[in-house]
């Protein structure tokens, strides 16, 4: 008995001499201990801002346009200097009012080799019309999508090129998706139906790889704006609950609780509803919510307000930061 205790004692101390302080630990608590102690990277809001700039002065982005295939080479240009591997899909898609759409969604993974992954995205077209904005001259005038579109794409290529540089202890896949906003014109005939997310619905049935799972989703929408709040958005709170307190629980640690507040906001049909209801990756959208405008989001949405005049350094801080601290944390 004595013998064994003493045993007992070496081994302990054997243990302990291993350990990062020399405390007496379990191995479960050693790998939790290192996981956060793993060192997140700076995220640069000038980088995220001037990555939204970049993207806006090709002009709208809108399918079928100049501007629209310019943004591409440069987005894919950009993901091929920090991702392990680029996949561009490219596919034709018919639009609410008949057109058909030449779309690219672009994809950076990193990591591959990974078994457990995470996968971000945002839309990196803009919309065709302003048919929101207060002078009805701009009602078919394509709109900049400076927070609508651009912010999300601006803070995903920051954490991009950041993860060139410090790799997560998960893979993870960034998407670009196309033709979120060529949804149905407010005075349009055309009655209500699949017409937003296009390029989303195309991957969610064509997957970059066929057998592509992840543990689950963030999708970034209106992340740029000043006086941004993220309220719990719907389909995310449906589908991926746990995500949610896990994002808003980790804004709040950093100290950006005052940005994603315990509240919850309506739902929104955008890419997440069809990478959750098509390729059931429980995935949340951190999106901008204002129930005191009357289409309740921020009140440039959809007119010729959304341009760089909105975008907001501190926002794009907050956001990425937040999201910076899930990936890297897991
Ligand atoms: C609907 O209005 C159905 N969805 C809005 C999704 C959206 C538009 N996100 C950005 N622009
Ligand atoms: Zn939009």
């Amino acid at each position: 008995m004595q013998r064994l205790l003493f045993s007992l004692l070496i081994i302990n101390i054997l243990l302990a001499c291993g350990g990062t302080n020399g405390t007496d630990r379990g191995q479960g608590e050693v790998d939790r201990e290192e996981r956060t102690v793993l060192r997140i990277p700076a995220f640069n809001a000038d980088s995220a801002f001037h990555f939204v700039e970049r993207q806006v002065a090709f002009g709208p982005r809108v399918p079928n346009t100049e501007a629209h295939r310019q943004a591409g080479k440069w987005l894919r240009q950009s993901m091929e200097r920090f991702a392990d591997t680029v996949y561009i899909q490219e596919t034709r898609v018919r639009a609410y009012d008949g057109t058909n759409l030449q779309i690219k969604n672009i994809i950076g993974v990193f990591q591959p080799e990974k078994r457990r992954r995470i996968l971000l995205c945002a839309h990196w077209d803009s919309r065709p019309y302003a048919d929101h904005d207060p002078d009805p001259a701009n009602h078919y005038t394509p709109i900049d999508g400076a927070n609508d579109g651009a912010s999300g794409v601006g803070v995903l290529l920051e954490i991009a090129r950041l993860l060139g540089e410090t790799p997560t202890q998960v893979g993870i896949d960034i998407i670009f998706f196309d033709a979120e906003d060529y949804g149905r014109h407010r005075l349009s005939n055309v009655p209500d139906g699949d017409h937003w997310a296009l390029g989303a619905q195309h991957w969610a049935r064509n997957p970059h790889r066929l057998d592509y799972d992840a543990r689950f989703g963030i999708l970034l929408d209106m992340v740029g704006a000043s006086d941004a709040t993220f309220k719990r958005e719907g389909y995310s709170m449906l589908y991926a609950p746990n995500v949610v307190r896990k994002v808003w629980e980790t804004a709040q640690s950093i100290g950006h609780g005052h940005l994603f507040p315990e509240q919850d906001g309506n739902f929104v049909v955008d890419d997440h509803y069809y990478v959750n209801r098509i390729r059931r990756i429980p995935t949340i959208n951190i999106i901008h919510q204002d129930d005191r405008t009357s289409h309740g989001f921020f009140p440039q949405w959809h007119t010729m307000g959304d341009n760089m005049d909105v975008i907001d350094p501190y926002t794009l801080r907050a956001v990425g930061e937040t999201v910076l601290h899930v990936i890297y944390n897991q």
